[in-house]
């Protein structure tokens, strides 16, 4: 069994990062093991929130890890809290990263506007930390902050193909961006592939409603895929139909909670579909 790390944070409550990407990845037949960054009451879209920042825990932990002769098929990170952490974050990719896919979701903010704490400075550095990445997975807010432009919506896929091409020249080898609105009601992503100088893409029907957390949801299934072994079109066009499935689920439950899909319901689907 293929063994993941996955480097992000802990909310008590509210359906991100961890609490997504394990049962995922769990479900999909990887062992996934944690780096938390900071655990927060729940996540920061609720009025308040605590967070209690674990940065200065990762060094220790990632020395350990190393001196216990640990490898990671796979290093996959999400919501990193802080410049510093970003930097620590790639020091352990240079320490762990030499035979893993390294995968990159540069969580940062989503229709148009930075998450809270987040700026441009750390947009800047998660664009240099993504650099180091086989693929990296932003949505059109976290590509237009990391290539320091406006957030424009966009016109069709050929200016999605400008953007994911400009983002692979920063970098890293492959890039997704997730997020995409076709006028036909349909949502999807699309990918340059740099080494292959390929481009890629998958819609899914798409809910009136959108939630919170279904980039950690299509991040944490396109990784899981993966290390299933699947090409990264595969493995996108999956994480696609996944992400679109748990939202047609939480559309349909009248007491869905506000803050997150029902990748719950959707996990028998998703292990029907990888058999
Ligand atoms: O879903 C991304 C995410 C992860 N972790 C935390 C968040 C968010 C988005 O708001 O606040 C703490």
């Amino acid at each position: 069994m293929k063994r993941m790390i996955t480097i992000q944070d802990i909310s008590c409550v509210g359906k991100c990062s961890l609490t997504v990407a394990l049962p995922i990845i769990s479900a999909m037949g990887t062992e996934a093991s944690v780096i938390p960054t900071a655990v927060l009451s729940n996540h920061t879209a609720f009025d308040s929130f605590t967070f209690h920042d674990l940065t200065e825990e990762i060094p220790p932990i990632a020395k350990t890890l190393k001196e216990q002769g640990m490898d990671f098929s796979c290093i996959y990170t999400g919501y990193l809290g802080s410049e510093r952490q970003l930097k620590i974050v790639s020091d352990f990719i240079d320490d762990f990263g030499e035979n893993a896919t390294v995968f990159i979701d540069p969580v940062m903010g989503d229709f148009g506007r930075l998450y809270s704490g987040f700026d441009e400075s750390f947009a800047k550095k998660m664009a240099e930390l993504c650099a180091k990445a086989d693929v990296i997975v932003p949505n059109l807010t976290e590509a237009c902050y990391m290539l320091g432009e406006p957030f424009h919506q966009l016109e069709d896929e050929d200016e999605a193909k400008d953007i994911l091409r400009r983002l692979c020249a920063l970098g890293a080898k492959c890039a997704v961006m997730t997020g995409m609105i076709q006028r036909d009601g349909m949502m999807g992503a699309v990918m340059y592939d740099s080494v292959n100088d390929k481009f890629f893409s998958h819609y899914a029907p798409r809910t009136n409603k959108t939630f919170h957390g279904t980039g950690d949801v299509f991040a944490s299934c396109c990784v899981g895929a993966l290390c299933r072994g699947l090409s990264i079109e595969d493995a996108l066009t999956l994480a696609v139909d996944f992400t679109s499935e748990c939202a047609r689920i939480t559309v349909e439950d009248p007491d869905a909670r506000w803050y997150g899909v029902n990748f719950e319901t959707a996990i028998p689907w998703l292990v029907e579909r990888i058999k």
